[in-house]
């Protein structure tokens, strides 16, 4: 074993106390080690058995598990294959760190999943630089999924992550037989105001708009995506139908309290949103389609009249726009 070197840039650079790594080992004594060499650049979590680490991982969650492959009971081979059969944790790399010095053992590490594997005694140097490296990857993977999934000028997640979601939602609550809201808020005369303060001054106000409504719906447990220009999609959990429309309501309320002034709007005076929302009981005669379609037939309806508010009805499993007096929309 060698001794721990001396700081230098580059560990410094790689110090990120936002990842956590799962040690997963039958003795002390390199349990103590490990959390040595990494106590001070991450958040380290400790298991003295693969039942108790397959616990710590579900809880934590960790970003990294280094596992021993020699534990009494269930060793660190039988372990991986179950981290990567759960469906939340096979995605969490695993570097084996072990006594064998097999290579047909460290082959078996490889084939059961493993991204590493690093033989003891440990070299500090190298446990050190390994675990960098792969936490590396998972800092760019987690960035480029960033990237992927979320709207640059808004912050908001975006149309591929909202086509993510729904079908998640949407299968769940037919699982569940339970309704989802699905609505569009769409801002009102956007390109008048384009046309009047500048494109720059409408990104300030689209920001301003999505964060309003976000904030709003983060109340009631909702997500809103930018899916269009000007146009973000939306959940809201089941709700009763006044509930909805009081929700709905705080959102067009919450644009118009932003005061951002609007001398064109054919709307109001100021920067106003427009909402068509739907409630759906989720099934396999219905699509995630069609439930977008009638919000929009919703939104459609605001847009001819008075804009600045929020249309709202249920969809029965027909497919018919149902509103809260009971009569059909068509
Ligand atoms: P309506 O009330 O009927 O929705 O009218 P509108 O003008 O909002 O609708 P329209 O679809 O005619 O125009 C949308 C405008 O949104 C046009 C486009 O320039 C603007 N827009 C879309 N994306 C962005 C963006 O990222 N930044 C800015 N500043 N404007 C955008
Ligand atoms: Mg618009
Ligand atoms: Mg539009």
């Amino acid at each position: 074993m060698t001794s721990e070197p001396t700081d230098t840039i580059a560990h410094r650079r790689n110090t990120d106390k936002r990842f956590t790594i799962l040690c997963i080992d039958d003795e002390s004594a390199n349990l103590k080690v490990l959390a040595s060499i990494f106590k001070a650049d991450y958040q380290i979590l400790i298991s003295k058995s693969a039942k108790q680490g397959l616990e710590k991982a579900i809880q934590y969650s960790p970003d990294l598990i280094l596992l021993d492959v020699l534990m009494p009971e269930e060793n660190g081979f039988e372990l991986i294959v179950k981290l990567k059969q759960h469906s939340e944790l096979s995605h969490i790399p695993v570097i084996f760190i072990t006594g064998l010095q097999n290579v047909d053992d460290e082959e078996k590490g490889f084939k059961l999943g493993a991204c590493d594997y690093i033989q003891k005694p440990f070299n500090y140097s190298i446990v050190r630089a390994r675990v960098h490296t792969h936490l590396e990857i998972i800092r760019q993977r987690n960035l480029l999924d960033k990237f992927a999934h979320f709207d640059s000028l808004t912050e908001l997640p975006n149309r591929r992550k909202w086509e993510n979601d729904t079908e998640e939602h949407w299968n769940l609550a037919i699982e569940n037989t339970s309704s989802i809201i699905i609505g569009i808020v769409d801002i009102d005369c956007f390109k008048l105001y384009n046309d009047r303060y500048g494109h720059q001054q409408g990104d300030i106000a689209l920001r301003k708009v999505s964060s309003s409504i976000k904030r709003v719906l983060f109340d009631y447990q909702g997500k809103i995506y930018r899916c269009g220009g000007e146009e973000f999609f939306f959940f809201l959990p089941p709700n009763k139908d006044t509930e909805i429309q009081l929700i709905l309501n705080l959102c067009v309320q919450s644009v118009i309290d932003l005061a951002i002034l609007h001398a064109d709007s054919i709307a109001t005076n100021v920067l106003s949103a427009s909402i068509g929302a739907v409630q759906v009981l989720p099934s396999t005669t219905l699509t995630i389609k069609d439930t977008l379609i009638s919000a929009d037939t919703l939104l459609y309806q605001v847009k001819k009249s008075t804009r600045n508010a929020a249309n709202f009805a249920e969809l029965n499993t027909q497919g018919m726009l149902i509103n809260k007096d009971g009569q059909l929309i068509l």
